[in-house]
């Protein structure tokens, strides 16, 4: 299992708030090296299959329903220790409780709308990178 990738997404806020570069620009000034990259979207079919691991969570439909509401940026990110280091720079789910500094704190709307995805274990990272790219889209 790879230790030094991990996947992310700019949310639907993010992309319609105009801040892709801006978030693109904190990842790599923190060391990651971007493997793949794509702006796309995902249908509420898509959004459903990618967050299946929060079916039974109450948030669950508004979830699907925001994540699907507009464009979506996805990439792979290189960095030792990538998943807990790219968690730390995103800051808290809720960014009422981010730190000072993380994508979070100077990006997110809400908890739901909270600016960026980060995979949770390398094994997500694998899993949620395979979802979007194929093997000719990694660099
Ligand atoms: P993510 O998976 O997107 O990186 O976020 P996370 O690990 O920090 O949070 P997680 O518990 O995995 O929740 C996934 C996403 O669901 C939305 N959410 N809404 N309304 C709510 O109480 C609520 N709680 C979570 C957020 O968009 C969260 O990032
Ligand atoms: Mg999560």
């Amino acid at each position: 299992m790879e230790t030094n990738k991990t996947f992310t997404m700019i949310k639907p806020d993010a992309v319609a708030n105009q801040h892709i570069g801006a978030i693109l620009n904190k990842i790599t000034q923190a060391g990651f090296k971007i493997v793949a990259l794509k702006y796309t979207s995902l249908s509420p079919e898509l959004a459903g299959k990618f967050y299946a691991v929060h079916a039974e969570r109450p948030f669950y439909k508004d979830l699907c329903s925001f994540m699907s509401s507009g464009p979506i940026v996805a990439a792979i990110l290189e960095k030792d220790d990538a998943v807990a280091s790219f968690r730390k720079l995103i800051g808290a789910t809720n960014p009422a409780q981010a730190e000072e500094g993380t994508i979070r704190k100077e990006f997110a709307e809400s908890i739901e709308k909270n600016a960026v995805h980060g995979s949770d274990s390398d094994e997500n990272a694998q899993i949620e990178g395979n979802f979007f790219f194929s093997a000719f889209e990694r660099f």
